[in-house]
C-alpha cells in the first residue's frame, strides 16, 4: 500500500485509479492511506461546476480543460453523476477531443452517486484529496446540483461556478435548488441559443435585490461553440488570485475541514447505533417507560445521551 501511495506520488495513474478504488469501497487501507499523505495533501485549487442537468456542465468542463491546459496547467476531474452508473468515462469523453484525454496532465474520474448523499459525499472527497496529492494546479468538481446531497460535495470546493442555460424556470429553479447561495460566479451556458440575454438579466437583477453579499459575476459562454470560456476562466482566476492573496482560503479551509470532520463522526455514530442491538434495546426499553407514564421523554433522552457517552464508539478510537 505504501508503495502504491509513492507510485501515485511519482505521477503513476495507475496507482492512483487503484487508490481512488480502495476509496470508493471504503477499503480498511483508507486510514494508512491518507496517513501516509499526511505531509503532502496537494496544492491544487478545486473549482466546484454545479447547475441543472443538462445545462452544459460537462462541456464546459471539457473547454476549461482545454483552455487550462493551453496554459500549461494540469487538471484533475471528478465528474459526480448521481443518475447513471453507466456513464463512466463517456461522461466527458464523448465530448473531450481525444487529444485531452491521452494528455498526461490531465486525469478524469467519473463516479456514481448510489443514491445515498452522506456516502457520495464522503467518497468525492475522499478522491478529490487524492487527486490533490497526485500533485494537480486545478481539480474540477462536476456535480448536478439537484438536491442537498450533491450540492454537500460543493463544500470542498474552493470556488463554486454555477451552470444554467436558457429555459423555462431556470432562475426559479436555481433558486429553489440553492444555487443562489452556493456560486461564487454564474455561466450563462448556451449563449448561442434564443433567451440566454434574457437569463444573464433576469440573474443579475435578482443578485442586486440581495445585501447581504457582493453580486457575483455572471458571464455568457457557449461551451458548444468554445465562446466566452477564456472570460470565465478569467473570472475563475481572479476569484482564486483573490482569495489567495488576502489568506481567506487557509481559514476557509479549515473552517471546511472541521464541518467535514463533524459530519464523517456524525454519520459513523449513526451507522454504529444503527447496528447495535444493545442501542436498540435501550431505546425500546425507554420508550416503553415513557408510554407507562413512568418517566417523561427528556428524562429518557437524557438516559440516552448519558449512555452514548459510555458507547463503544466513543472510546474506541
Ligand atoms: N446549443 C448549445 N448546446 C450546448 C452547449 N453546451 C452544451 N450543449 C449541449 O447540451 C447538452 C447537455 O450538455 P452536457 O454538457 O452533457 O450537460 P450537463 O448535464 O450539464 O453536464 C449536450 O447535448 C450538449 O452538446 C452550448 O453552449 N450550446
Ligand atoms: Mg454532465
Amino acid at each position: 500500500m505504501e508503495n502504491l501511495v509513492e507510485r501515485m506520488q511519482a505521477g503513476d495513474r495507475r496507482a492512483l485509479a487503484r487508490l481512488m478504488t480502495l476509496a470508493e469501497n471504503e477499503s480498511p487501507e483508507v486510514p494508512r492511506i491518507f496517513a501516509a499523505l499526511r505531509r503532502a495533501p496537494g496544492r491544487a485549487h478545486r473549482l466546484g461546476v454545479t447547475g441543472p442537468p443538462g445545462a452544459g456542465k460537462s462541456t464546459l468542463v471539457g473547454r476549461l480543460i482545454e483552455a487550462l491546459r493551453a496554459a500549461g496547467e494540469t487538471v484533475g476531474v471528478l465528474a459526480v453523476d448521481p443518475s447513471s452508473p453507466l456513464s463512466g468515462g463517456a461522461l466527458l469523453g464523448d465530448r473531450l477531443r481525444m487529444p485531452v484525454l491521452d494528455d498526461p496532465g490531465v486525469f478524469v474520474r467519473s463516479m456514481a452517486s448510489r443514491g445515498t448523499p452522506g456516502g457520495l459525499a464522503r467518497h468525492s472527497l475522499d478522491l478529490a484529496d487524492l487527486l490533490d496529492a497526485f500533485g494537480r494546479d486545478w481539480i474540477l468538481i462536476e456535480t448536478v446540483g439537484t438536491g442537498q446531497g450533491e450540492l454537500e460535495i460543493l463544500n470542498e470546493a474552493d470556488t463554486t461556478l454555477v451552470v444554467l442555460h436558457p429555459g423555462t424556470g431556470d432562475t426559479v429553479q436555481a433558486l429553489k435548488a440553492g444555487l443562489f447561495e452556493v456560486g461564487d460566479l454564474f455561466a450563462v451556458n448556451k449563449a448561442d441559443q434564443i433567451g440566454a440575454d434574457s437569463l444573464k438579466a433576469e440573474l443579475e437583477w435578482a443578485f442586486r435585490l440581495r445585501e447581504d453579499r457582493a453580486a457575483p459575476p455572471v458571464r455568457m459562454t457557449s461551451a458548444r461553440e468554445n465562446r466566452g470560456v477564456g472570460e470565465l476562466l478569467v473570472e475563475v482566476r481572479r476569484i482564486r488570485a483573490a482569495r489567495e492573496a488576502d489568506g481567506q482560503l487557509g481559514a476557509q479551509r479549515q473552517a471546511r475541514l472541521a464541518r467535514r470532520l463533524r459530519r464523517e463522526v456524525e454519520l459513523e455514530f449513526a451507522d454504529r447505533l444503527a447496528g447495535d442491538p444493545d442501542w436498540t434495546g435501550l431505546l425500546e426499553n425507554l420508550a416503553r417507560r415513557v408510554m407507562d407514564l413512568e418517566i417523561d421523554r427528556y428524562a429518557a433522552r437524557a438516559e440516552l445521551i448519558r449512555r452514548l457517552g459510555k458507547t463503544k464508539g466513543a472510546t474506541e478510537a
